[in-house]
């Protein structure tokens, strides 16, 4: 039975219901989640209202060293973390344990080191002033995070927030909250003070709302679909609060006929069908250059049928686990049946695999699914779909590529194959995006701009960007005394 967290303290809803927690991997209820409602959002906000009165005049030392120790007990319990990552969101034990959790570790680290670095302006400036700029915590900051990498998304939030001497309310996914309890468990035992980290669970219109729109709340950071993003915008703008959304995509590959094709299908299956496709950052278009795309399609079928196994997520030897929910996979099914009905043509995958071990039977699965012979404007190459479906579409020239790439209202990331130094410079400017690889996907460093443009998100978080962020900037003139 997962609780709230708020004063360090796991305590129970305060109307005491919850909501079934289901192994997505089979279809089965392993557990209850507290469904919060306003009055533990206002519990919660109390005890980080009075926490943030002291956490914020402690050092950065202090701050660093109690988020070090938390990276430590992450790292230590490794394996636990990813079991239960695993577990609540249906993703393979071997992608938890490679991936989400040592990220979740390094965003801990990477904060921990960054406010001991930290250097702000400071100018003697001939106007008979002295002038220097100071970065101080906003407050109570309110933390919403998503299912698809929930410990890795919801610390790349905590741990700059904390780090800049805000406190914070988190609203996890209903859908996955086991692994930001455990977290609250290792918080205590690193130190964290009372009321600095606080946990309430259940549904976004029930308890994320309210959160949302508290008053005494000046910044929301938000990570999840477009459609979420639209509403809780519009309910904070009356009050003006620090806003952040990292949202949907549609990103798109670009593959050149000059590309180093071994390379370039290796790394498209994976940016294809990573985590089922059930990341932001997932490459849901392929652009092919016409002269190399009917054997790009055949080898992408190919090693997409030979290195995506579908299985138990708790078999080290499984690539692709199931999806999140059955609502989710009727969604993402829904769209494999209207590419045909728009005149695609499924390629392989498309169903629900039909070798799975008797534990999985009832669990949500579906095959990596390729599509071929759609247009670019039709709507399963513009609309979000967020699972393991990809579409391949040819184009002719370095113009047609653009244009295809950037005829969508998201903007968040795309990869472009090419050998051409030149040819990727260019396209690098010209499509509309936050984030473009070039020749690789997914390679990440914590010190880049993370964000997306168009309906992709508002804001940018990583590195100083996030620093940035949670903290206000404030400038102090100061007269020189004669
Ligand atoms: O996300 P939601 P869902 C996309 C993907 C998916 C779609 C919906 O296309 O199919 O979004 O997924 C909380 N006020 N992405 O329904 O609803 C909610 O409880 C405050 C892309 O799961 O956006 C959860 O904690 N909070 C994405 C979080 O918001 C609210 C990752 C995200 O839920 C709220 C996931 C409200 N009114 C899905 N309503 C990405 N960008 O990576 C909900 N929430």
């Amino acid at each position: 039975m997962l609780q709230n967290f708020i004063g360090n303290k796991f305590v129970a809803p305060v109307k005491g219901q919850y909501l079934d927690n289901y192994e997505p991997a089979t279809g089965r209820v392993y557990g209850k989640v507290a469904r919060s409602t306003k009055e533990d959002v206002d519990l919660a906000v109390d005890s980080a209202l009075e926490a943030f009165k002291t956490w914020k005049r402690t050092t950065n030392k202090e701050r660093s060293a109690i988020l070090y120790r938390i990276a430590d007990l992450i790292e230590r319990h490794l394996d636990q973390y990813a079991a239960c990552e695993s577990r609540d969101t249906g993703k393979p034990i071997s992608v938890a344990r490679t991936v989400d959790i040592p990220r979740a570790v390094d965003n801990f680290r990477f904060y921990a080191g960054a406010i001991l670095h930290e250097e702000t302006i400071c100018l003697h400036s001939n106007n008979g002033a002295v002038h220097w700029s100071v970065n101080q915590p906003v407050g109570v900051c309110a933390l919403i995070s998503p299912w698809n990498l929930p410990l890795y998304l919801l610390t790349w939030k905590i741990a700059p927030a904390l780090a800049m001497g805000n406190t914070c309310v988190c609203k996890p996914s209903e859908f996955t909250s086991a692994s930001a309890s455990l977290l609250c468990h290792h918080a205590i035992e690193a130190g964290l003070p009372s009321g600095v980290l606080n946990m309430v669970l259940g549904l976004g219109g029930e308890c994320g709302s309210p959160l949302t729109t508290d008053p005494r709340v000046p910044l929301v950071s938000f990570t999840g679909g477009t459609a979420t993003g639209e509403r809780i915008a519009a309910s904070v703008a009356p009050y003006h609060k620090k806003l952040s959304l990292e949202l949907g995509g549609k990103n798109a590959g670009i593959v050149f006929a000059d590309c180093d094709f071994d390379k370039t299908v290796q790394g498209l299956v994976a940016a294809s069908f990573s985590n089922a496709g059930q990341i932001c950052l997932c490459c849901s278009r392929i652009l092919v250059q016409e002269s190399i795309y009917d054997r790009f399609v055949d080898a992408f079928v190919e090693r997409t049928k030979q290195v995506m196994r579908v299985g138990d997520p708790t078999n080290p030897e499984t690539r692709v686990g199931s999806l999140i929910s059955r609502e989710h996979w009727d969604k993402v099914s829904s769209y494999v049946e209207l590419a045909q009905k728009e005149g695609g043509k499924v390629r392989c995958g498309g169903k629900r695999p039909d070798n799975l071990p008797e534990r999985c039977a009832g669990g949500y699965f579906l095959e990596p699914t390729i599509i071929t012979g759609l247009d670019h404007t039709c709507r399963t190459n513009t609309e979000e779909i967020f699972g393991p479906v990809v579409t391949v579409i040819s184009f002719k020239t370095e113009e047609d590529a653009i244009e295809m790439a950037n005829c969508v209202r998201y903007g968040l990331a795309c990869s472009v194959w090419t050998e051409s130094q030149r040819l990727a410079h260019r396209m690098a400017l010209e499509i509309e995006a936050g984030l473009v690889w070039v020749n690789c996907w997914m390679v990440r460093d914590l010190n880049v701009p993370f964000g997306g443009w168009k309906h992709s998100g508002v804001g940018r978080e990583g590195g100083r960007f996030a620093l940035e962020f949670y903290s206000e900037q404030k400038s102090v003139t100061m007269a020189y005394t004669k």
